[in-house]
């Protein structure tokens, strides 16, 4: 797994730019989570939330999304739940559409995507984006696309995707996404 995804980051680096494992298919072999994303946590209260790899599909066509579950006993505190991941091959000056297919159980926003562009210390800010936010009057029980754009700043040094729900007002409730794209626009 490790050999695979250091041939993947390169290939990223080395051609259009695009997520590691978008499609979520590639799973930890020691965690049964999808390699290459990274999922926050409240660091004393990690059992508020859930990221589980979902089985959206069996037999020969099986396949996989994320589910991001918030505890239904979750406090009504400010913190957002995502999966994340820095995207390799993004050049300054260039925009860029970057497009997840999600669904919901249970919530009232849907899920959002953000991109962070931090410096070359990854410590300040230079650009930020997020799709919409997004009222949910009901399940979405069908894929939906959400999508954002970024012009990547002169300087940046790392260009930060998220994708995910906040606690407030979702909590007992899921985040299903899948095949994240990323593509040059101009
Ligand atoms: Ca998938």
């Amino acid at each position: 797994m490790e050999i695979l995804f250091t041939l993947l980051l390169g290939l990223a680096a080395n051609g259009d730019p695009a997520a590691v494992n978008p499609g979520f298919e590639q799973l930890d072999e020691r965690t049964g989570k999808p390699a290459g994303w990274s999922f926050t946590s409240l660091p004393d209260k990690p059992h508020l939330v859930a990221y589980d790899a979902m089985v959206i599909a069996a037999g020969d066509q099986k396949s996989h999304a994320i589910a991001i579950s918030v505890a239904a006993d979750h406090p009504d505190q400010d913190v957002a739940y995502n999966v994340h991941q820095d995207l390799q091959g993004m050049t300054a000056g260039k925009t860029y559409r970057v497009t997840a297919q999600v669904q919901t159980r249970g919530l009232t926003t849907a899920p959002m995507i953000v991109i962070q562009c931090l410096d070359a210390e990854g410590k300040k800010y230079l650009g930020f984006a997020r799709s919409p936010e997004k009222q949910l009057a009901g399940d979405l029980a069908q894929w939906e696309q959400v999508e954002t754009r970024i012009t990547v700043p002169e300087g940046a040094g790392t260009v930060r995707l998220r994708i995910g729900i906040p606690a407030k007002g979702n909590a007992g409730g899921t985040a299903i996404l899948d095949d994240v794209t990323v593509a040059e626009i101009e």
